[in-house]
């Protein structure tokens, strides 16, 4: 049984989404992050970078539990554990990989920056300019892969997975999703996954 410590934001719906993906059953334990919680000395034991979302496996490898944090480890892990969502043939593997290391490096961090700034009260100019003129770059990248593969690896991959929620906060970094026609239609398919539906509500409050 997987233990789920999330919240409702991109990186918490990236593991929700993938575990209604494979199917595998997981418990809720919601960590509000508006109110402290991931500063709790009990929840930094699992997480010590305070931040959801983190995973315990009772039943990791050897039979023993295993604690996870870093959401795209938890991608990675969850695929291997499971044996999908992430290809075995090193070419599409490595491709997978590459836009999996895209987000967690790029979309991720530019995004939520574009949205902190965005949000903030005393409005920086030039911060709102930098990070919402790199989001509308990374969303560049994106549209071009997608204009000649259906999914960011091809098939649908923890890549996606992990990109998606991103893209799901197009308004809150003021980017309109039909000036990059090839990342609304993927965002289009991907938000019709029954899986993926179940995953943006968790947690539920
Ligand atoms: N690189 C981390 C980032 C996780 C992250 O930034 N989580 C945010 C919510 S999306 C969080 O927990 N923030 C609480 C805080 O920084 O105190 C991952 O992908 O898991």
């Amino acid at each position: 049984m997987i233990q789920l410590y999330t919240w409702g934001t991109p990186n918490g719906k990236k593991a929700s989404i993938m575990l209604e993906e494979l199917g595998m059953p997981y418990e809720v334990h919601p960590i509000n992050i508006g109110q402290g919680d991931q500063f709790k000395p009990e929840y930094l034991a699992i997480n010590p970078n305070n931040k959801i979302p983190s995973i315990i496996d009772t039943d990791g490898p050897g039979g023993k539990p295993f604690t996870l944090f870093e959401s795209g480890a938890i991608l990675m892990y969850l695929a291997e554990k499971s044996g999908k969502l992430w290809p075995a043939d090193l070419r599409q593997r490595y491709t997978v990989m590459q836009w999996l290391m895209f987000q967690m490096g790029g979309v991720g961090p530019m995004f939520g920056q574009a949205n902190y700034f965005y949000r903030l009260e005393e409005k920086i100019p030039y911060a709102i300019e930098r990070y919402h003129k790199e989001a509308l770059r990374l969303y560049g990248v994106l549209e071009k892969a997608l204009s000649h593969n259906e999914f960011l690896a091809g098939e649908y991959s923890i890549a996606d997975i992990a990109t998606y929620p991103w893209v799901w906060r197009h308004e809150m970094h003021h980017v309109g999703l039909e000036d990059f026609p090839h990342v609304k239609r993927w965002y289009d398919n991907i938000s019709a996954r029954p899986a993926v539906k179940r995953g943006m509500e968790i947690p539920k409050r």
